[in-house]
């Protein structure tokens, strides 16, 4: 394992970095992103140090420590082996036998597909609402933890840095096609992007969004010719709605459509940057020495700046690189997770919001609700409560489930990870 040694480089930069001290500097977007992310870190294990020397006073042991903290990391900086691995973990999760009864959803046939289902049955209650970002933080855990224990992989889940490759992303590592990506682009078919159809009422009109260069059936890579079984839940282009709606047995070739326009537009440098710091901590507002600054945005802008205002071309990051995927079941909202690339897309969602979190713990660590995406029900209509930190995270047949408020800090309750 190499956490140790990670975590002696990581402590050696922060000697070094001397977190908010130093006076800001321009610098393009991307250095910006990645001095925040050095300081961010180097706060983390400070504070995790402290944190263990204060309770080894007190005669305690941190259950998360400098020892046993894991790291996620960029797919792209995984060694081929590594890669290889994680698609191996993947597949082999694809052929273990479902643990959902065939009368909840006849779709499901594999592990994998157990966790397809839990989110299509819960999609309408875990998106633009308070659940939303710890839901699909315990939902990658538990996927994780199922290629780790059930399928024997020893490393941990990867993310995609949206912005890293957002100028050609099926030319990325993990579309590119090759023995070691997450398989390529679907074939080339000319085609329009996706709509967005506002319901009757909202108004606005049909928002068009730009095509991949892809549209057809991924033919390259670990992943060409994978069958789809579940959704989609509200049909798809070329696709109609599959059975049982969405829960039943549909099988289908894996289609995707990636490409730079949606990447470009929703998913660059600017944007992390935004989502983190706002988009005036640095360079131009006068004052960039104060650490404040960079403790906006709120949870109600952080979650509008990440999954957009809907119905509106807005979308976010976390729309616009769903539809960077696109294609079937990737277009589809409800069957998304069906994509293996749905789990290094949120990988990413998790680590913006941990890397948010970490700039104000004390207070992120229990900021949950603000603004109309904080509440039970999606986007707040009909209106009702606020959600709550002891409502529940339910993973159905997929794994064992738990509360929001357990898994609120990455680095306390039953989780003890970080990004690097
Ligand atoms: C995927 O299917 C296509 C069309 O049937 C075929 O040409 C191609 O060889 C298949 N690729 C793999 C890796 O099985
Ligand atoms: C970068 O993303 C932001 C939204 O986060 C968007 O407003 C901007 O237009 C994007 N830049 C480009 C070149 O598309
Ligand atoms: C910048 O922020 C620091 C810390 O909040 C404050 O002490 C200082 O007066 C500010 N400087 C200016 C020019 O506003
Ligand atoms: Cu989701």
């Amino acid at each position: 394992m190499r956490v140790s040694s990670l975590l002696t480089a990581a402590l050696a930069s922060l000697v070094l970095a001397q977190p908010h001290v130093a006076p800001r500097e321009g610098g393009s977007e991307e250095q910006q992103v990645a001095k925040l992310i050095e300081e961010i870190k180097a706060d983390v294990l400070q504070s995790l140090h402290q944190r263990e020397e204060t309770m080894r006073k007190r005669g305690e042991q941190a259950s998360c420590n400098a020892r046993n903290i894991v790291f996620r990391r960029e797919y792209g900086s995984l060694s081929k082996q590594e890669r290889l691995n994680y698609i191996e973990a993947v597949k082999c999760l694809q052929k273990l036998p479902t643990r959902t009864p065939q009368s909840v959803a006849a779709g499901a046939k594999s592990r994998f597909d157990d966790f397809v289902v839990v989110h299509i049955q819960q999609t309408l209650d875990i998106h633009f609402s308070g659940v939303f970002q710890p839901w699909h933080r315990w939902f990658l855990h538990r996927y994780e933890k199922a290629l780790r224990e059930e399928c024997g992989y020893e490393g941990y889940q990867p993310y995609w840095d949206w912005a890293k490759y957002h100028t050609a992303p099926e030319k990325s590592p993990i579309f590119n096609g090759d023995a070691y990506s997450l398989g390529g682009n679907g074939d080339f078919i000319p085609h329009q992007g996706p709509v967005i159809v506002p319901p009757a009422g909202v108004g606005g009109g049909n928002i068009q969004l730009p095509a991949g260069v892809g549209g057809g059936f991924v033919t390259a890579g670990p992943f060409a010719n994978m069958t789809i079984n579940l959704g989609p839940v509200g049909g798809l282009e070329g696709t109609a709605p599959g059975p049982d709606g969405g829960l039943g047995y549909n099988p289908r070739r894996l289609k995707r459509d990636v490409g730079p326009a949606m990447n470009t537009r929703y998913a660059n440098y600017t944007t992390v940057l935004s989502k983190m710091a706002g988009s005036w901590a640095f360079g131009t507002e006068a004052n960039t020495s104060s650490v404040d600054l960079l403790f906006k945005p709120d949870i109600a802008s952080y979650r509008l700046l990440s999954e957009g205002v809907p119905y509106t071309i807005e979308i976010g990051p976390h729309g616009g690189i769903h539809y960077t995927i696109s294609g079937d079941p990737g277009g589809d909202l409800f069957t998304s997770p069906g994509d293996p690339a749905f789990w290094v897309h949120h990988g990413m969602m998790d680590r913006m919001w941990t890397f948010w979190q970490a700039l104000d713990p004390k207070k992120r660590h229990s900021e949950l609700s603000g603004g109309n995406y904080g509440h039970i029900t999606w986007a707040n209509s009909p209106p009702s409560r606020k959600a709550l930190l002891s409502d529940p995270i339910n993973m159905g047949y997929a794994a064992e489930s738990t509360t929001i408020g357990e898994v609120m800090d990455t680095l306390g309750g039953p989780l003890c990870y970080f990004y690097i």
